[in-house]
């Protein structure tokens, strides 16, 4: 692994091969996310967006905590008005308009806005003991940074309700069953196993994977009749790339294709 070129103070940033990896950094409070890890985390991944060498990002915590959820003690005395003028969710967008896949890796607690975080991802690897939650009603709140939409989008109204009405928590079982996490895997190599679906990505054709990701995202926004016509344009339009021409060549050439991200 390369080490991270720039300095945060709680977050860890390196390059493994073609994936970047980044990891919060503030095991005493289980990761809770406050301002200077959610703006040191958006640097981060726009970073590694133009990051050359990288092809996929990997956002971690540690074994005990993905992360807990938003800092509970920095926003505990806001008003409502400090909280619209914080604007922390404009932090929020600009994890969400990076154009490289990025996987969550998730052991330990994955609550609140930990699991807004995760959610936020495109896939989530999780290891056995995750645990998944928006516990946010046991504080008087409610999700405020998707847990509401996402959450119900990827289990159905119902299971939804379940955990954010009452706060119950998802096992990682659980979450792999209901389609909330693509895999899990022992405690002892999920973040490895993260690694290497991330530098499998990074070795696919690089236009393709943006396009199919957006295409995927587009799902969740646009009508199916939107969402099938955004597919097709993306689909023909990958047609005037070299690296379209040499993954269909090398196939009828029985050889690997080799990309160019052109
Ligand atoms: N915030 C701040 N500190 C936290 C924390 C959190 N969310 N979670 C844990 N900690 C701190 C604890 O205060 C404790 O610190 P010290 O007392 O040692 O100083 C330390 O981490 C260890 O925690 P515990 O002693 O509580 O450890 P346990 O193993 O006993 O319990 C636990 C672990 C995860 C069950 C428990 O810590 C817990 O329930 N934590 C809170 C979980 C939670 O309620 N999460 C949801 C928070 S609300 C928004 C964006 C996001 C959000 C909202 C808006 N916008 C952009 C608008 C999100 C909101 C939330 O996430």
């Amino acid at each position: 692994m390369e080490d991270d070129v720039m300095d945060y103070t709680l977050i860890l940033t390196s390059v493994n091969e073609h994936a970047g990896l980044i990891q919060i950094n503030r095991p005493q409070q289980l990761n809770a996310l406050n301002a200077v890890v959610m703006e040191e985390l958006a640097m981060a991944l726009e970073e590694l967006e133009h990051d050359e060498r990288v092809g996929c990002c990997v956002i971690t915590g540690n074994q005990r905590a993905f992360a807990a959820g938003a800092d509970i003690k920095e926003m505990a005395e806001a008003t409502a008005v400090e909280m619209l003028q914080r604007d922390s969710i404009a932090r929020w967008d600009r994890i969400k308009k990076i154009k490289k896949p990025v996987i969550a890796a998730v052991s330990g607690f994955c609550l609140g806005g930990g699991c807004e975080l995760a959610m936020a991802c495109d896939l989530i690897v999780a290891s056995e003991s995750a645990q998944f939650g928006q516990p946010e009603i046991n504080l008087g709140v409610i999700p405020g940074a998707g847990g509401t939409q996402r959450l119900t989008r990827a289990l159905g109204k119902s299971k939804a309700m379940e955990m954010i009405l009452s706060g119950r928590y998802l096992t990682a079982r659980e979450a792999e069953q209901f389609g909330l996490a693509a895999r899990v895997v022992p405690v002892e190599v999920y973040l490895d196993e993260a690694l290497k679906l991330a530098n499998e990505i990074a070795a696919r054709p690089p236009l393709a994977v943006r396009f199919a990701k957006e295409a995927i995202n587009k799902a969740f926004e646009a009508s199916l009749s939107e969402g099938l016509e955004f597919e097709r344009r993306l689909f023909y339009f990958l047609f005037t790339t070299e690296d379209q021409k040499e993954g269909m060549r090398a196939f009828v050439e029985k050889r690997k294709a080799e990309w160019k991200g052109k």
